[in-house]
C-alpha cells in the first residue's frame, strides 16, 4: 500500500452515489478506501470493482471463519479488485494460514489485534500480543490497532518489525491521528468524521496536518 498521506478512508456510508463521490472527491487525499459491510451490504460488492477503479481499496470484512470459507472469501474479494483484506486472528493458525495463501501475493492481510471500541477490551485487547505472534507466523502484511489507545500500539510495533499498523479509532471514537502515528501507525483509518462531515476536503486536510506535525 502506498504511504503518501498515511490516511485511509473508512467508507461506511451506505449511499452508493455519496459513497462514489467522496471517494473521488478525497482520492487525492488518501492512501486507499476501506470498506465494510454497511456499503458492500447496501450497494453490493460490485462497489469493490468500482472503487477500485478510483483507489485502492481495503476489504475490512473482518473474516472469522474456518480456512475453507476464509479461502473463498480471500479469493472472491481479490478477484474483485481489493488491495487489502482484513481479518481476525482469533480463529487460529489454519485458518490465518488460509487467508494469506489464498491472497496468493496479489493482495495484503491484514490481522486485527485489539479493536478500537470500549469493548475491545473485553476480549481482543487481552491476546492482542498473541494475535500478533500469530500474525507474524503466519506472514500478514500488518496488523489492525487502536488509535483510541496508542500505548496499545506502541505495544504492537515494538513486536513486528517492520510489518505495518493500520490504526482505526481516530476522529468518531477520539482517537488523534497524530498521536497513533507517533506511537507506531504506518497508517490511520479515518470514517464518520470526514464522510459524514460538512466539508470532507477541510475535515481530511486537518488530519493531514495533524499527521505532518509529527512527522
Ligand atoms: O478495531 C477496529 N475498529 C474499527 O473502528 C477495527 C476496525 N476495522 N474498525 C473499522 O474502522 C470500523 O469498522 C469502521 O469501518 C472504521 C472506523 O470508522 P469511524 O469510527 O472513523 O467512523
Amino acid at each position: 500500500m502506498k504511504q503518501r498521506t498515511r490516511i485511509i478512508l473508512a467508507m461506511d456510508e451506505t449511499d452508493k452515489e455519496k459513497a462514489i463521490r467522496i471517494t473521488e472527491l478525497l482520492k487525492d487525499e488518501i492512501d486507499a478506501v476501506k470498506i465494510n459491510w454497511p456499503l458492500i451490504l447496501s450497494s453490493g460488492p460490485e462497489m469493490i470493482n468500482k472503487l477500485s477503479k478510483i483507489t485502492d481499496v481495503i476489504c475490512d470484512l473482518k473474516v472469522a471463519d474456518i480456512p475453507n470459507t476464509a479461502r473463498l472469501i480471500v479469493e472472491n474479494a481479490v478477484a474483485r479488485g481489493a488491495c487489502a483484506v482484513i481479518v481476525h486472528a482469533f480463529t487460529g493458525e489454519d485458518s490465518l494460514k488460509a487467508a494469506v495463501e489464498a491472497a496468493d501475493g496479489k493482495a495484503e492481510i491484514y490481522a486485527v489485534t485489539e479493536m478500537s471500541h470500549p469493548g475491545g477490551m473485553t476480549f481482543t485487547a487481552k491476546h492482542a500480543e498473541e494475535m500478533a505472534e500469530l500474525g507474524i507466523r503466519c506472514d500478514v502484511s500488518g496488523f489492525i490497532a487502536p488509535a483510541t489507545r496508542p500505548e496499545r500500539i506502541k505495544v504492537i510495533r515494538k513486536m513486528i518489525g517492520t510489518k505495518k499498523i493500520l490504526s482505526p479509532g481516530v476522529g468518531a471514537q477520539g482517537g488523534k491521528a497524530s498521536e497513533a502515528i507517533k506511537a507506531g501507525a504506518d497508517h490511520v483509518i479515518v470514517g464518520r468524521s470526514v464522510y459524514d462531515s460538512e466539508d470532507p476536503l477541510s475535515a481530511i486536510r486537518e488530519i493531514q496536518k495533524d499527521i505532518r506535525s509529527v512527522l
